[in-house]
């Protein structure tokens, strides 16, 4: 692993934890509940993509925090709802009970509609010192665009009437797939992009490059999910427990990782217009290439 990850890591573990220290929460249940889910060992990739893309483009860190967290928090919900008897059914996540089995499921449902108001709350209240209006309400825009009806919220729909036994096309698979991961990825890196200040060829490098990454990295998920043994404790094989059309169930395995690997070099080819600038992102990009 690259210092730069590992410093970004720490500090984005320190932001947060300060961060949840000065929430004033009424109900000491959902207390527990935001820690238990918040520092339970996620990978952290939505906080660095923002880290990582805002050093690319010179983005004050004061700025990159919020982001950071709010990315986070939503993805948070997303996994806590995910995991609920109604989605995936899940009682693991990252080895540990999943939210709804540490506590129970109204609380999961809680936690996950608290976390939504407060990534907007942070955006506002702590970009408001350093960014305009304008550009804050943009990235507000962008984030929950990502994460509703045009994004997330949509994909899971869609996601969940999915079954081995519906003939499904690749191209509706990918929008699919898209809408549920590849969206809030993109906005990861799209938030950072409208806070700061690029050329247009810049930005749009910057989006190739996220739109690769996402692709990338659900369906190194998916093939994780087929052919590795869990290492992170998700229970790997819901997807098949679940009877779940995937493109691991779709393609062969040869197949699959002919498309991971492509989108991989997609997304490294979008970041050449940066030269050794990138060299963050791509080892980013590598390390997540090598757990194939
Ligand atoms: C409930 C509205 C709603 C949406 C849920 C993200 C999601 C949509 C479902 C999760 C299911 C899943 C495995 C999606 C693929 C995307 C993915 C790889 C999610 C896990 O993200 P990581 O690997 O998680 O970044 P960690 O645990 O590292 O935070």
């Amino acid at each position: 692993m690259i210092s730069e990850k590992i410093n970004y890591l720490n500090h984005f573990e320190d932001t947060l934890n300060n961060f949840f220290k000065q929430i004033d929460f009424p109900s000491k249940k959902l207390q527990e509940a935001f820690q238990y889910c918040l520092f339970s060992g996620g990978k952290r990739i939505r906080p660095l993509l923002v880290y990582l893309t805002g050093e690319l483009i010179n983005l004050n860190r004061k700025i990159q925090d919020p982001i950071a967290i709010a990315i986070e928090l939503i993805h948070t919900y997303s996994l806590i709802h995910d995991d609920l008897p109604a989605m995936d059914d899940d009682d693991l996540r990252r080895g540990k009970p999943s939210c709804h089995r540490q506590f129970d499921e109204a609380t999961a449902i809680l936690i996950g509609d608290g976390l939504q108001p407060l990534a907007i709350e942070i955006l506002i209240d702590a970009l408001s010192p350093n960014l305009s209006s304008k550009k804050i309400i943009t990235i507000i825009n962008t984030l929950v665009k990502a994460s509703g009806f045009y994004g997330m919220v949509s994909g899971q729909s869609l996601d969940l009437n999915l079954t081995k036994d519906n003939f499904i096309k690749n191209s509706e698979l990918t929008t699919i797939l898209n809408l549920k991961t590849g969206k809030l990825i993109l906005a990861s890196v799209q938030m950072v992009i409208h806070a700061g200040d690029i050329p247009d060829k810049q930005s749009e490098a910057l989006n190739n490059f996220a739109i690769h990454f996402g692709i990338f990295f659900q369906l190194l998920d998916d093939y994780l999910d087929k052919y590795k043994i869990d290492k992170h404790g998700k229970g790997r094989s819901s997807d098949l427990a679940n009877n779940k059309t995937t493109f691991a169930t779709k393609l062969s395995q040869n197949e699959l990782i002919k498309v991971i690997n492509n989108n991989y070099l997609l997304a490294r080819d979008a970041l050449k217009l940066f030269d050794n600038k990138a060299k963050p992102l791509i080892t980013l990009l590598d390390n997540i290439h090598n757990r194939l």
